[in-house]
């Protein structure tokens, strides 16, 4: 047999084929000497393999060698397609079994993994039932599973959740291609902070202070200045973040966007609006599969959206919550608590929970965001974007009068010599512009309602982790 096969596409249809299969062993189930059980997993679907003492075919040697044979091993297995009756169907996908002619190890894993990828791959549920029945097990905490990643990585659940990752970039990509945005790829070797604030990291640039780069944001507003129309990017950003929370990375994956507008920015809103609804829209259309993995082991219900998505003024949102006797200071930011809570009442209030809050005070907004025209001392022409309320998106349209720009660098306390090439940029002709930033990563854990940003990071980096 020269043909591979996809253990996914081995149905009873096939009975009597001869198959080659590459994947790795699950579990080994010696039944004497003459005969053992393989389960094989290749991309989450598993297969049941029998290798049984047959003259001239299989002999005891070779059914020692695949009792011998260490979980994660990944093995070729050839052999003819049988359709066992229910009494000895193993508890995998595939209703099929393989009756194994040839069996070759590829590659040995240690016989002591750190981690049982079965006993990973448990839900609460499962982990309960199993404490109840005095079944022998590990359960593996989180720590555990960031140290062997590539071990935890493996699970069903985790297979499913980068492939959502994937598709989320892919679908940001697609949308925004076809409306005429431009990819673009901004420097994260930069001379000063693009946010303001501490969290920088900071490094030594050939004897000039310099540091990696806390938001394409600088860059993406001057591909502007450079007449570039309507520009995004995915790519890293770092964050010398001290937040130890459940949402904070110190590397994430941003998905920037900037746009040229005609006279408000509620035209970058619309982008949101459109974008999020097809993005979702793929996610359930074309990850199903993975949806449904990720939820066996982390039940989650589907996010409810509208087909437009709910605005509400930062203010409206000010006094929802009031009304259940949470007062937020004036003008000060809604702490992580308000944010969650605001999002409860707007799902019972509007059946939604991807929403857009606007008109934020300025004093909480970064520098370069451009004051309210009819409020600008108190006001900005800026919006966060939640879901399950907790932010994902943060936006606005910006300053681009360099004056302005620079007083409100230095009122932010901006060491403005650091980014005067920026404010430079300004000043022959500049476009009316605005744009938005997304966390990939918590855009994916909040879709699939995990509780915590690491599970969606491939190698997570926060301020305790810089390995594996
Ligand atoms: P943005 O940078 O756009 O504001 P963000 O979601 O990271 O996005 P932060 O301003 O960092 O928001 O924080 C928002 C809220 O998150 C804070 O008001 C605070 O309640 C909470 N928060 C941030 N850091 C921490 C921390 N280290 N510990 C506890 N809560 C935190
Ligand atoms: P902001 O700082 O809000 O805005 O970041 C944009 C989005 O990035 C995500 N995010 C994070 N994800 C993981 N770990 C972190 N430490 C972290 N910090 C932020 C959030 C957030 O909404 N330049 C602006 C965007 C813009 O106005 O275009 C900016 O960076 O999902």
């Amino acid at each position: 047999v020269n043909n591979w096969s996809r253990i996914e596409t081995l149905v009873p249809s096939l009975k009597g084929q001869q198959v080659l299969i590459r994947g790795r062993v699950q579990t080994i189930r010696p039944v004497g000497k003459k005969m053992a059980f393989l389960v094989i997993r290749e991309n989450g679907y598993t297969v049941q393999c029998l290798v049984q003492v047959q003259p001239d075919i299989v002999s005891i040697q070779m059914v020692k060698f695949a009792a011998s044979l260490s979980r994660e091993s990944i093995v070729d297995v050839e052999g003819e397609i049988s359709v066992p009756d229910a009494a000895i169907k193993a508890a995998t996908q595939q209703n099929v079994e393989v009756q194994v002619r040839k069996l070759y190890c590829v590659s040995r894993a240690v016989p002591n993994l750190p981690i049982n990828i079965e006993d990973a791959a448990r839900s609460e549920v499962e982990i309960e039932k199993a404490l109840q029945e005095g079944e022998q097990f590990v359960r593996v905490n989180q720590d555990t599973r960031l140290n062997f990643r590539v071990l935890d990585l493996r699970t069903p659940a985790n297979q499913g959740i980068f492939r959502i990752q994937s598709q989320v970039g892919n679908a940001f990509r697609q949308f925004l291609l076809s409306e005429g945005f431009v990819e673009i790829h901004t420097p994260k070797l930069i001379a000063g902070s693009s946010e303001g604030g501490a969290a920088v990291f900071r490094l030594d640039y050939k004897g000039q202070p310099a540091c990696l780069a806390q938001s394409p944001q600088l860059h993406k507003q001057m591909s502007l200045c450079g007449d570039l129309g309507r520009v995004f990017e995915i790519g890293p950003v770092f964050r010398a973040e001290d937040s130890y929370t459940h949402r904070h990375l110190c590397e994430f994956t941003g998905l920037d966007i900037e746009m040229e507008i005609k006279k408000h920015y509620f035209e970058v809103m619309d982008v949101v609006d459109r974008l999020f609804v097809t993005l979702f829209d793929s996610l359930n259309q074309n990850c199903k599969k993975e949806l449904e993995a990720v939820r066996k082991q982390y039940p989650f219900e589907p996010l409810k959206y509208l087909r437009k998505t709910l605005r509400l003024t930062y203010e409206e949102g000010v006094q929802m919550l009031k009304e259940v006797g949470i007062e937020i200071e004036p003008f000060g930011d809604l702490n992580t608590e308000a944010e969650r809570k605001l999002g409860q009442l707007v799902a019972e209030k509007y059946g939604t929970e991807f929403y857009i809050l606007y008109r934020y005070p300025l004093a909480i907004r970064p520098f370069y965001t451009m004051p309210c025209y009819d409020n600008p001392e108190e006001y900005s022409n800026s919006f966060d974007v939640f879901i399950r309320g907790e932010e994902i998106i943060s936006g606005a349209q910006r300053v681009h009068k360099p004056d302005l720009l620079e007083k409100r660098a230095e009122a932010w306390g901006i060491d403005v010599k650091t980014i005067s090439t920026y404010i430079d940029s300004f000043r022959y002709g500049a476009p009316l512009h605005g744009g938005f930033g997304v966390g990939l990563e918590r855009v994916v854990m909040l879709f699939c309602g995990l509780n915590n940003i690491r599970k969606t990071s491939l190698f997570p980096r926060d301020p305790l982790r810089l390995a594996p």
